[in-house]
């Protein structure tokens, strides 16, 4: 990856982070009156509750009722709503299971949406959140395809309705030694993946980025091969800790964080979690995946985080939390052992790195 020193972005931190609780309390309030706040649901003591939120915006993210494309006008835009305002809330998010959770102070907004990797829209930190504005995130489709019994082309609107949307407050630890805390709001991966039935050949999963060099700057140039890939072997998409996120912070997804869909697997490094995801295909080969491509003795396919394998440019041994001072010790499956080590049962995780 090409590493760049760069301070701390300036950090308001404290005032951002009071804004963040304050909605997480209004999301577990929301969540104590029930079923009429899930996903889908219409006007809702949710949406009225959001200060300063268009009640229409807080309804609609995502399409979510079926008859937004009608309500939009039709004619040859029919769908095509303009991207989301990057403040735009999420209705229907229950808690996620406590056992997956941390309680870790989040990261601020700030920090988790102006400092990013999304090379698509360039290499600098701060060239996603300067770039990525115009995305258009909708209409937003998903190929699933492979070994599955049941392909097909979703919409995302589609691909969400049977779910329920969790909070999962994750670690997420870059392979260049910063990590964040963010409370992403997603989906269970695997049940996700359950719907479209894999096959008994199903053994991996692989995803891929948007290709469209006209949106996406980064994408003109070769510093990837492109479209970006990224896979996972399938019973580590079946971990219940691996999601598909829309949303972070009680909003839906930021452009620049991999709008509208994209993977969090909080245990491997965040080049796994691939962002603006197009096409999920089910295959039998451990595929090839970009980072691992790229530079196969830097970025393995596995990619777990672990303090005990360096980097061949730099050590993994400890990590910066962005917004604090002080590197703390980078911890094996960046904290997430207890739950997922025993996938790895058996595998020298030094040479499947
Ligand atoms: N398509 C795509 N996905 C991507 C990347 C990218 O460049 N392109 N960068 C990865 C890396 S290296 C990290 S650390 C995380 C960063 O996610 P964040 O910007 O939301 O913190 O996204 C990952 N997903
Ligand atoms: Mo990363």
């Amino acid at each position: 990856m090409l590493i760049k020193e760069t301070d701390p972005i300036e950090n308001d931190e404290i005032t951002d982070r009071a804004h963040y609780l304050r909605r997480r309390e209004f999301i577990g309030a929301a969540t104590l009156t029930g079923p009429s706040l899930l996903w889908g649901s219409r006007l809702t003591a949710a949406a009225a509750l959001l200060g300063g939120c268009r009640g229409e915006d807080t309804l609609s993210a995502f399409g979510a009722g079926e008859d937004t494309q009608a309500a939009s006008g039709g004619g040859e835009n029919a769908g095509a709503r303009k991207a989301p305002s990057s403040r735009e809330m999420l209705t229907g998010v229950v808690p996620g299971p406590p056992e997956l959770g941390s309680d870790e102070a989040p990261t601020s907004y700030a920090d988790a949406t102006r400092y990013n990797n999304f090379y698509e829209f360039g290499t600098d930190k701060e060239d996603p959140a300067r770039y990525a504005g115009d995305f258009r995130t909708r209409p937003w489709s998903v190929a699933i395809e492979g070994e599955v019994a049941k392909p097909g082309s979703v919409p995302l609107e589609s691909l969400l309705a049977p779910h329920t949307l969790e909070e999962r407050v994750y670690r997420l630890r870059c392979v260049e030694a910063w990590s964040m805390v963010i409370p992403w709001v997603g989906i269970p991966l695997g049940k996700v993946l359950e719907r479209f039935e894999p096959t008994t050949k199903a053994r991996y999963v692989v995803f891929e980025t948007l290709y469209d060099p006209q949106q996406m700057p980064g994408q003109r140039r070769r510093t990837l091969e492109w479209p970006y890939r990224e896979g996972l072997r399938m019973d580590e998409a079946m971990h219940p800790l691996a999601i598909l996120a829309v949303g972070m912070y009680g909003e839906v997804l930021p452009n620049q964080n991999g709008a509208p869909l994209r993977l969090v697997v909080p245990w491997k490094y965040g080049f796994k979690s691939i962002k603006s995801i197009v096409r999920i295909r089910l295959t039998n080969e451990e595929p090839a995946t970009t980072w691992n491509q790229s530079a196969p003795g830097e970025y393995g396919f596995y990619a777990n985080v672990n303090p005990a394998v360096s980097h061949p440019r730099w050590s993994q041994k400890r990590e910066r939390r962005i917004g604090t001072l002080r590197k703390r010790p980078t911890l094996p499956f960046n904290g997430y052992a207890e739950q997922v080590a025993g996938l790895y049962a058996g595998m020298d995780l030094r040479r499947k790195y």
